[in-house]
């Protein structure tokens, strides 16, 4: 039969948005990319079915999206380099993304399916660690809002960050097989992709031309393969990429060995190179040493560059002009070999001058510090940087020559500083430092909060400031408002637009901060309350079905989720749990505000005290629950493989946000703005983005402790003492005592002995300096809760104060102070 012509009338099947137009597709996707029928689709396939059907309805406006970045020379692409992107779960955003959320769900319920459940089946890409690679998501996300054409460009991991699991109490990783499935949202590009050496060595070498050009000899080429992923921006009229990279063998086998017999190793090289790309490494593990590690990094910078310089080749502009069709950012040091390559592609490739290829370089990249760990930042020992990028390390001793040279030069009167803004650590064992090759390399450098950005400055990367003041900057951090408020919290999402109608959802900052006035409505009020206790009866259901503990919606739900890390000081937050305890068990009767203390979050698997913390917790809420003396008032649960799916439930339902980090440690938080935004009140420090959030809302409507950074570096300078915080504080030394003798491990008295010591003797993140501050500041939160009218005041305060904390304010200000690029 000869195929209906569509008629002008009749809507494209694949991009009809209308209910039926919905149903037929789903049903068609069904049938077509799954091979099931209706009556024997499981939800496994359903969930393709949807996903299809969604794409297919991205798929113009991300071509779209390609043809205007290849086509456009005249605006400049930002290509968003990050080993990391924590991109969540798809589904539900793209759905709101293009505005069908609700059409779909009828659709689905004419066929006698339930949209959540399905979209709660969808596997988590967990291509990341935490906050730096969930920032690179947001921040896709407001790119492709805001209308600004940019690539995303990663790592393919095939297995992402461990599953946790808590058996009788501890850790335990497993494998994540994310792909076990095939993962409807990415299209793999066959026509990109682009061969990676390794190893080796170098030689001069004359070129037809009669010049001199270092020659690359490499031990392996590997080949990258693209795999792009559509990032929609609200409204679904701009789609930008994400292209992430996936290893291959050059050849799957090498013929001649395999034509000889010798079958295993034919296959030798295919496993080699398919391992760059086969896991994310969990942070604060000690990166040195993880050979695997530096090729993952450099395989991804060089495909990336090498896509760029092939987009930029094929609009016809000349090779000087590079950073004109793009702005390069940085984020954190893991791509910063970039900066060599770079020039080892314009210089030895292309046959381009040192010095313009430097100026291009310098033009073209902007470095993002995320860390005030000097522990934390990324430095490699030069025998294994020589041994897998042996070009790179020529290319940076020069890099490095011609730097200190003009260091030396500014500064004869400090014959030191040379030594000190080197590329090269030269204490032994020796190193490249890649803070300092990302900051000689870029045109700007900056931090992720006002206090970060000033520490930076002043002590991290203090000598460099000094030399290159003008590059230092801040951009403060921001989270999406569509997927951290819209899509996590439809009920307080309904609550927020009947008031004030939707357009917060990508106006944040301008619209958000008309809830004020009805901070004091009482109908608003309860309007907001009642969102909440729908949250909070969500986060219930999850932790009864999944933990077995019974909360209480009506108690204050108190959370602490994130990595688990000693200066985050989770175990600030247990003996403070600890004595609550106390508290309750010497009086029974005493008035107290009941609590549900909530924790998530994923320790390094090397990190020892980190993995007894998660012991600890789970070890206490053991004794907690079920004293009868504390009768349901004080509950304590632990949030296994606390991901971004998680966290879409955690954050809504939270009360008080707990961002306790020793004041200068933490670079910025992100979690601390999700909370807020969804109505949470913050108990804080004066760190991070914390300062800047605590500003927004008004002092009186966050609960600030403990010491500011000045305050610790004084303690520290005068030589801290944590015993002497014992003293006067009995329910501290009682808390520890308890820890210590085996009351909260089952009788076991050396089962915390290292956290016990470790706390102290040593005590590095003054977690019993802070702990009286800390308490009392809980008393006040607590007396607070009990006056409701007064907490949602606050928390309806908190939510229209944190405009700022969009991404889409962030990335502005990228725009237009780093990248360049215009914005609306
Ligand atoms: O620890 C910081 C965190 O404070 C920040 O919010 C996040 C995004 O900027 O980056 C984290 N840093 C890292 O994960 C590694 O440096």
């Amino acid at each position: 039969m000869a195929a209906k012509r569509r008629t002008a009338a009749s809507p494209d099947p694949r991009t009809d948005c209308s209910r039926e137009g919905l149903r037929k597709a789903v049903l068609d996707n069904l049938f077509y990319a799954t091979g099931h029928a209706q009556e024997n689709a499981a939800r496994g396939d359903w969930y393709t079915a949807v996903a299809y059907t969604v794409r297919d309805r991205m798929l113009k406006a991300w071509v779209q999206g390609i043809e205007r970045i290849a086509a456009d020379g005249d605006v400049r692409c930002v290509a968003y380099l990050s080993a990391e992107f924590l991109i969540g779960p798809q589904l539900g955003a793209n759905m709101l993304a293009l505005g069908i959320t609700e059409p779909m769900r009828e659709a689905l319920a004419s066929l006698g399916q339930d949209l959540d459940a399905i979209v709660f089946h969808e596997p988590e890409p967990g291509l990341g660690n935490g906050g730096l690679g969930r920032l690179a998501a947001c921040f896709m996300d407001s790119l492709a809002t805001l209308g600004v054409p940019a690539i995303g460009y990663g790592i393919r991991y095939e297995f992402g960050m461990f599953r946790q699991a808590i058996e009788d109490g501890a850790q335990v990783e497993l494998a994540d097989k994310w792909l076990r499935r095939p993962f409807p949202w990415e299209l793999p590009r066959g026509g990109q992709q682009y061969e990676v050496r390794l190893g080796g060595k170098t030689h001069m070498e004359t070129a037809p031309d009669g010049t001199l050009r270092v020659q690359w000899t490499p031990a392996k080429t590997v080949t990258a393969c693209a795999h792009d992923i559509p990032v929609v921006g609200h409204g679904g009229t701009h789609c930008n990429l994400l292209r992430l990279w996936r290893a291959e063998a050059v050849e799957a086998f090498d013929f001649s060995t395999f034509n000889a017999g010798e079958y295993f190793s034919s296959v030798h090289d295919k496993i080699f190179s398919e391992t760059i790309t086969k896991v994310l490494y969990p942070n604060d593990d000690p990166y040195q040493g993880k050979q695997l590690r530096l090729g993952q990094q450099y395989l991804f910078v060089s495909a990336s560059l090498q896509d760029m310089l092939h987009i930029h080749h094929s609009l016809g502009k000349p090779l000087e002009t590079f950073h004109t069709t793009f702005a390069i950012q940085l984020n954190d040091t893991h791509p910063a070999v970039a900066v060599a390559e770079l020039m080892r592609l314009l210089v030895d490739v292309h046959g381009m001058d040192w010095d313009t290829a430097w100026s291009v370089t310098t033009q073209t990249f902007a470095y993002t510090n995320h860390t005030l760990l000097p522990e934390a930042l990324e430095k490699w020992p030069l025998p294994l940087f020589a041994e897998v990028l042996p070009r790179h390390l020529e290319i940076v001793y020069e890099i490095n020559r011609r730097f200190l040279e003009s260091v030396t030069a500014a500064h004869p009167e400090d014959p030191d500083l040379a030594r000190r803004l080197s590329l090269i650590d030269e204490t032994s064992p020796r190193f490249v430092r890649m803070a300092h090759l990302a900051t000689v390399g870029s045109k700007a450098v900056n931090g992720v909060a006002a206090l970060h950005s000033e520490l930076l400055k002043r002590d991290v990367l203090g000598d460099l400031a000094a030399f290159f003041p003008e590059k230092f900057t801040n951009v403060t951090n921001g989270v999406t408002p569509r997927r951290w408020l819209a899509l996590c919290n439809p009920a307080l999402a309904a609550c927020i637009s009947n008031r004030i109608g939707t357009r917060w959802q990508d106006h944040f900052e301008e619209e958000i901060i008309r809830l004020e006035e009805f901070a004091d409505d009482p109908d608003f009020q309860a309007q907001w309350q009642a969102a909440k206790l729908t949250n909070k009866q969500r986060l219930t259901h999850l932790a009864k079905t999944i933990l077995r503990v019974e909360l209480d919606p009506a108690a204050l739900f108190d959370v602490q989720v994130k990595r688990i890390h000693e200066y985050k000081r989770q175990h600030l937050n247990v003996l403070r749990v600890i004595a609550l305890y106390n508290r309750l068990r010497r009086n029974p009767g005493m008035d107290f505000v009941p609590r549900a203390v909530i924790f998530g979050g994923k320790a390094a698997p090397a990190y020892y005290l980190a993995k007894q913390i998660i012991l600890l917790v789970n070890r206490v809420a053991e004794v907690v629950n079920t004293d009868p003396a504390v009768a349901g008032r004080l509950r304590v649960a632990f949030v296994p493989n606390f991901n971004v799916r998680s966290g879409q439930v955690i954050y809504p339902a939270a009360d008080l946000s707990q961002q306790i980090s020793l004041a200068g440690k933490e670079a910025s938080g992100t979690g601390n703005m999700k909370f807020g935004i969804n109505g949470a009140v913050t108990i804080g420090t004066l760190d991070g983005a914390n300062v800047e959030m605590r500003a927004c809302v008004g002092e009186e409507n966050f609960f600030l402790f403990g010491l500011t950074t000045d305050e610790v570096q004084a303690v520290q300078r005068a030589g801290y003492s944590p015993a002497a915080h014992l003293e006067g504080n009995p329910e501290l030394a009682e808390a520890l005592d308890q820890i210590r003798s085996g009351v909260f491990s089952r009788g076991d008295a050396g089962c915390f002995r290292p956290l016990v010591d470790n706390l102290l003797h040593r005590d590095e993140y003054l977690v019993l300096a802070d702990f009286a501050s800390y308490m009392d500041c809980q008393d006040r939160a607590a007396r607070t809760y009990a006056d409701p009218a007064a907490w949602t005041r606050m928390s309806i305060l908190n939510v229209a104060r944190l405009g700022m904390f969009s991404s889409d304010r962030s990335i502005r200000e990228y725009c237009r102070n780093i990248w360049n690029v215009p914005v609306e």
